[in-house]
C-alpha cells in the first residue's frame, strides 16, 4: 500500500479522506492557504504544507505548488477530491508524469468525459441511451434549425465544455433557436474558451438520477445503486437519497447496468457516476459522467455499508475492489442535507464569518461530515459548504423523521445558514410523498414562507 498521500483539497472532504488514509495505515499530507491556517484539515494530517496566499488560483490549483508539496514531503499519491482539480485532465498528467499516483482516471478518461459532446457519442456506441439531439458538435445555426425540426421543440443549446448546469439554454421554437444559439456559443467561449455547442431535446420535469459506479485496474466494474438529487437550487444540490423514491426494481437494475455499461466501455477504474435523466413516462438518458467522488457520496456509503474513498485509494495502488462479485446489497434509506453558510433571506448569499455557536445533531442514524467547530471562521474565498447532515433509517418516511429532528435541533450561530430552508423542504408534503422533480425547490422559493 502506499505510505503517503497528499489531498489536494480542503473543508470537510480533505478530512474526510484523512480518516480514510488513517484507516489504511497511510500518512495523509495536507495541503492549505494562508487562509486555512487554522482549518481542521491542517491540525489532522500528519504533515502540512502552506501553498500560497488565499484565492484558489494561487493555492488549491496552483499545480506546480502541490506537486512541490507531494515531492518535498515524499507522497506516493494525490487524492484530489471533488472540485478544484479532480477533473482536471492535465493535472492528471503532471502526476503521472511526475511519478506521483493521481488517485482518479486518466487524463484521457477526463478528456472523454469532460467533453460533453465526446461523452455523448462515446455512450451512443457503448448502447447507453442518451437524450434525442447532436451526434457531433454543431457547425451553424442551419444545422441546429435543422436537427430541432427533426427530434421537435422545445430543445436545449448546451456547451460541449459545460456541465452541471454551465452553458445551456432552452429554444421552445425556430426564432428562440436562432437567438440563443449564438448567445449559448459566445458564452461557452468566454467560459470555457471553447465554443463548441450541442442539442438535446429539452426533457421537461425530469428527475436527476445518478449511478455510483466503481471499477479496477482487472477489469471489473460494478454499481453500487443510484442517488436521487432532484432537490437542486440553481444548479446546487441540496438534498440527496439513496435509494431513490419509486423506482421499479427492474428500472434500477436496467439504470445500473447502463452505467456499468458506460463506465466498463472506457475500462474505467476508480470511483466514478454516471448521471441521467429520468423523465415522468420512466425513459432515462445519460446527460453527463463525473470522474470523482462526489459530495453526496455518504448516501450511497451509508446504504452499502462500504467505504468509497478507501476503495479509491486501494484501487488506485492497483489493488481488485476488496467487495464481492455479488451485486452491493443495500439496507434502509439514507438523506443527505447540505448546510450551507447562506443567507436564504437574500437570495442564498453566500455568508462568510465567525462562527460562535456549533451544536450538531448526534445519535443512532446521524453521520455528520463537517470541517467546522466552534470558533472557526468561515473564509470568503472558499464554497460555503459548513456540514452534510447524513441520516439513515429502516425507511425513507423513518428518515424523513430522524431528519426533521436533526435539523432542528443543529445549532449553528454567527453565520446564517440554510438549515431553515432545508427544514422547510422536509415539511412540504411533494417532498414528503416522494414527489421530487427537479422544479421542486422553485415551487417552493415561489410560494410564500
Ligand atoms: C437537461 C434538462 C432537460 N433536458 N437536459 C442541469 C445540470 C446538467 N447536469 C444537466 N441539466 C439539465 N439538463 C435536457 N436535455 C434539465 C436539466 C436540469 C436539471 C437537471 C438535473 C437536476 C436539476 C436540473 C435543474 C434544471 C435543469
Amino acid at each position: 500500500m502506499f505510505s503517503k498521500v497528499l489531498i489536494a483539497n480542503r473543508g470537510e472532504i480533505a478530512l474526510r479522506i484523512i480518516r480514510a488514509c488513517h484507516e489504511l495505515g497511510i500518512e495523509a499530507v495536507a495541503v492549505f492557504s494562508e487562509a486555512d491556517r487554522d482549518s481542521l484539515h491542517v491540525r489532522f494530517a500528519d504533515e502540512a504544507v502552506c501553498i500560497g496566499p488565499p484565492s484558489v488560483a494561487e493555492s488549491y490549483l496552483n499545480i506546480p505548488r502541490i506537486i512541490a508539496a507531494a515531492e518535498i514531503t515524499g507522497a506516493d499519491a494525490i487524492h484530489p477530491g471533488y472540485g478544484l482539480l479532480a477533473e482536471n485532465a492535465e493535472f492528471s498528467e503532471i502526476c503521472d508524469a511526475s511519478g506521483i499516483t493521481f488517485v482518479g482516471p486518466t487524463a484521457a478518461q477526463i478528456r472523454a468525459m469532460g467533453d460533453k459532446v465526446v461523452a455523448r457519442e462515446t455512450m451512443m456506441e457503448i448502447g447507453v441511451p442518451t437524450v434525442p439531439g447532436s451526434e457531433k458538435a454543431l457547425n451553424s445555426v442551419r444545422e441546429a434549425l435543422r436537427l430541432a425540426d427533426e427530434i421537435a421543440y422545445p430543445v436545449m443549446v448546451k456547451a460541449a465544455a459545460g456541465g452541471g448546469g454551465k452553458g445551456m439554454r432552452i429554444a421552445r421554437d425556430a426564432g428562440e433557436l436562432e437567438r440563443v444559439f449564438g448567445s449559448t456559443r459566445m458564452e461557452a467561449q468566454a467560459a470555457f474558451g471553447d465554443s463548441s455547442v450541442y442539442l438535446e431535446k429539452l426533457i421537461e420535469r425530469p428527475r436527476h438520477i445518478e449511478i455510483q459506479v466503481f471499477g479496477d485496474t482487472h477489469g471489473r466494474v460494478v454499481h453500487l445503486g443510484e442517488r436521487d438529487c432532484s432537490v437542486q437550487r440553481r444548479h446546487q444540490k441540496l438534498i440527496e437519497e439513496a435509494p431513490a423514491y419509486g423506482l421499479s426494481p427492474e428500472l434500477r437494475e436496467e439504470m445500473g447496468q447502463a452505467a456499468v455499461r458506460g463506465a466498463a466501455g472506457i475500462e474505467y477504474a476508480g470511483a466514478g457516476t454516471v448521471e441521467f435523466l429520468l423523465d415522468p413516462t420512466g425513459a432515462f438518458y445519460f446527460i453527463e459522467m463525473n470522474t470523482r467522488i462526489q459530495v453526496e457520496h455518504p448516501v450511497t456509503e451509508v446504504t452499502t455499508g462500504l467505504d468509497l474513498v478507501k476503495e479509491q485509494i486501494r484501487v488506485a495502488f492497483g489493488a481488485p475492489l476488496s467487495f464481492p462479485p455479488e451485486p452491493a446489497s443495500h439496507r434502509g434509506h439514507a438523506i443527505e442535507f447540505r448546510v450551507n453558510a447562506e443567507d436564504p433571506e437574500r437570495d442564498f448569499m453566500p455568508a462568510p464569518g465567525r462562527i460562535d455557536v456549533f451544536h450538531p445533531p448526534a445519535g443512532p442514524g446521524i453521520r455528520l461530515d463537517t470541517h467546522v467547530y466552534a470558533g472557526y471562521t468561515v473564509p470568503r474565498y472558499y464554497d460555503s459548504l459548513l456540514a452534510k447532515v447524513i441520516v439513515s433509517a429502516a425507511t425513507r418516511r423513518e428518515a424523513i423523521d430522524r431528519a426533521r429532528h436533526s435539523l432542528d435541533n443543529f445549532v449553528v450561530g454567527g453565520v446564517p445558514t440554510t438549515l431553515s430552508f432545508l427544514s422547510r423542504i422536509l415539511r412540504d408534503p411533494r417532498f414528503v410523498k416522494g414527489a421530487v422533480d427537479t422544479s421542486l425547490v422553485d415551487r417552493l422559493m415561489s410560494e410564500a414562507a
